[in-house]
């Protein structure tokens, strides 16, 4: 296997661990994250994090040796599912974090656009490369960075290819901070900042954030008040309040 699924404390940890290949992304290693995705929303976890082992890569990207000689159906059909694998990031029913620990290049950059958090370690550096290559991107970076970093610095990183690096890509906003030390433990600390609140006013803000790119501002607007009145609805936000007033730390219960 070459993707590791693991749980520490309440945060799960999935790790592409395909080291003599800077963790590219084979077919069989989509099928594997897809599995992993399943698993994790059955587990009793908060966030999930996503990152590479060893020492150089978070993910080098698609597998270029499997692409060659594909017919064009075999190559939009690996498009598709990549896609729909990516997309179940956005849709989980927890946050995730990507910790970029190296290189991430095409497949491997938009496997962390489609999570919901980016932490780039120093030595990390980042690009669309697929152009040099002559190809585009195919899973999701051509919809997903434009919403990140806006039009004119996507259209650039995907024109030019070139690789950006991890202080480059916090002041585009590509990556939320950088982190020193050992990844995981990174992505943990920042887990941390937002595991001990309530899940469903969690999920709730989430939603509400992901769908304000989609439609107007009018309809936003809706999908907050709708959004909005279903969390104070839920227990956890009378627990908040109660514990404001008696100046003690809410308990949540994720109800
Ligand atoms: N695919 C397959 N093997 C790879 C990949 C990759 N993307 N990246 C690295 N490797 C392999 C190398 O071939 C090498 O293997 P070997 O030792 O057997 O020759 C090993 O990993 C180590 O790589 P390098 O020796 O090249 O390591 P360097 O430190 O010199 O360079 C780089 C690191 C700069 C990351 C370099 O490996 C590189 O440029 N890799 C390719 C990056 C790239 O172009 N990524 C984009 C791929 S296309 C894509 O992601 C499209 C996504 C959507 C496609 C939809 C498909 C259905």
């Amino acid at each position: 296997m070459s993707v590791k699924l693991e749980q520490r404390d309440d945060v799960a940890i999935l790790t592409l661990d395909r080291q003599e290949a800077l963790n590219a992304l084979s077919f069989a290693i989509i099928d594997e994250i897809e599995q992993a995705i399943d698993k994790v929303a059955g587990m009793p976890v908060r966030a999930l994090i996503v990152t590479g082992a060893g020492p150089k890569a978070f993910c080098a990207g698609a597998d270029i040796k499997e692409l060659r000689h594909r017919s064009l159906a075999q190559q939009r059909a690996g498009i598709e599912r990549g896609q729909a694998v990516f997309a179940r990031l956005d849709t989980l029913k927890v946050a995730s974090i990507a910790v970029i620990n190296g290189y991430a290049f095409g497949g491997g950059l938009e496997l962390a656009l489609a999570c919901t958090f980016r932490l780039a370690t120093r030595n990390a550096k980042m690009g669309l490369p697929e152009i040099k290559l002559g190809l585009t991107p195919g899973y999701g970076g051509t919809q997903r960075l434009p919403r990140v970093v806006g039009e004119a610095r996507a259209l650039e990183m995907i024109l030019t290819g070139r690789t950006v690096d991890a202080e480059e890509a916090l002041r585009m906003g590509l990556v939320n901070r950088l982190v020193d030390g050992e990844a995981v433990e990174a992505g943990l600390a920042f887990a941390r900042e937002f595991t001990v609140y309530s899940l469903p006013a969690l999920n709730f803000a989430r939603q509400a954030v992901q769908r304000a790119l989609d439609v107007p501002v009018h309809e936003g607007l809706k999908i907050e008040a709708d959004l909005g009145s279903l969390a104070f609805r839920t227990a956890d936000a009378e627990e908040g309040m109660a514990a404001f007033s008696d100046k003690r730390k809410a308990a949540f219960r994720d109800e």
